[in-house]
């Protein structure tokens, strides 16, 4: 019997040398260690021995079964890594898997598309600076040292003449200043003020627009705005232009547009008016262009400016403004 078994384990051997894939690997094993299998039923006959042979049998079918078991397991790595190898073992059942993927955050996505809006209007694009000379900031702004409206934009200063810029308007002054009318510009950008609250940020964007030429007046703006914001909140949304302020344009006007949240029936959101102030506006005050070297008698000219995340959160239904800055999954998947 121990010939017998020492036969066996030779061909064994022999038989796994031959052996290609798994579904033989499969068979080998049923065939020589599985319940019913060539080397089992050997052991089983350990009985039709004379008792005194029976533990020095014992022993070898044990060596025999253990070492072939090893080689098995030997010959399955050496095939696994042959196939992940070859690129050639792929197993279809498995399922398939979603690959990451990213898009662009909310306030991109409304900058990009009063851009567009604006782009298609003849408005230019452009950029500048976020840390900004006190002049370009204030100064030719006809906000000069001592004026309230300083007050109203808590500046971060850098230095005496150097600030983060308070608003995008400087970039006009600074178009202005190198470009003879006709002009026609829009600047988005971040600005910083030093406000912290559920509806401010020390830092937020904005887009600017100014028009300037000969003839330019206070229908042109109206025209324009109206056509902005029908074409932003859709063409059945009212609109109010109501007397404003800035030190920059003269006269000014404020445009509100019917509350989204409850179409003018009065809510939290509108503080119970039924409207939401949207944009600020005007014609830009003749001090401006005495700093850039316009002729005020010859050339005339308006300026709007609106806060993108106040845009976004009236677009979106957004009661924080801090949610655009945390950065959460669950917030920015829904965009
Ligand atoms: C030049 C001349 C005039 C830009 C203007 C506003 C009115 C305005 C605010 C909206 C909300 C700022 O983000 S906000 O707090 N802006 O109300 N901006 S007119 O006027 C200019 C710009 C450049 C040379």
């Amino acid at each position: 019997m121990k010939e017998q078994l020492l036969e066996l384990e030779k061909k064994a051997l022999s038989d796994l040398k031959a052996i290609n894939d798994a579904t033989e690997l499969e068979q080998f094993r049923v065939a020589y260690l599985g319940k019913k299998g060539l080397i089992t039923s050997v052991m089983k006959r350990l009985g039709e021995l004379p008792p005194d042979e029976r533990p020095e049998f014992g022993k070898l079918a044990n060596q025999v079964k253990a070492n072939l078991s090893r080689l098995l397991e030997d010959v399955r790595e050496d095939l696994l890594s042959r196939a992940a190898g070859q690129k050639s073992f792929l197993d279809v059942t498995l399922p398939g898997r979603i690959p990451a993927y990213g898009h662009l955050h909310p306030l991109t996505l409304v900058i990009n598309e009063v851009c567009r809006i604006l782009s298609r209007m003849g408005f230019k694009v452009v950029k500048g600076p976020n840390v900004e000379l006190d002049y370009y900031n204030f100064e030719a702004l006809n906000i000069p040292r001592d004026h309230p409206a300083r007050d109203m934009q808590d500046t971060f200063y850098i230095s005496d003449n150097v600030v983060l810029r308070t608003h995008t308007s400087p970039i006009q002054i600074r178009v202005m200043e190198t470009q003879k009318p006709p002009v026609s510009i829009i600047a988005p950008g971040k600005v910083y003020r030093r406000d912290s609250d559920v509806s401010h940020t020390p830092m937020f964007h904005q887009v600017e627009g100014l028009l300037v030429d000969r003839h330019v007046t206070f229908g042109d703006l109206k025209g324009t705005l109206t056509g902005f914001l029908n074409e932003m909140f859709g063409r059945e949304t009212r609109l109010r232009f109501r007397p404003s302020f800035f030190p920059f344009t003269e006269p000014s006007a404020e445009v509100d547009i019917r509350c989204v949240i409850c179409g003018g029936k009065g809510c939290r959101t509108c503080s119970n008016t039924g409207w939401l102030e949207i944009l600020g506006s005007g014609m830009v005050d003749p001090a401006v262009y005495g700093f850039v070297d316009y002729d005020a008698e010859v050339y005339s000219g308006f300026a709007f400016g609106m806060g993108i995340e106040r845009l976004a959160m009236l677009k979106y239904g957004i009661d924080d403004i801090q949610l655009f800055y945390r950065n959460g999954m669950r917030f920015l998947r829904q965009f």
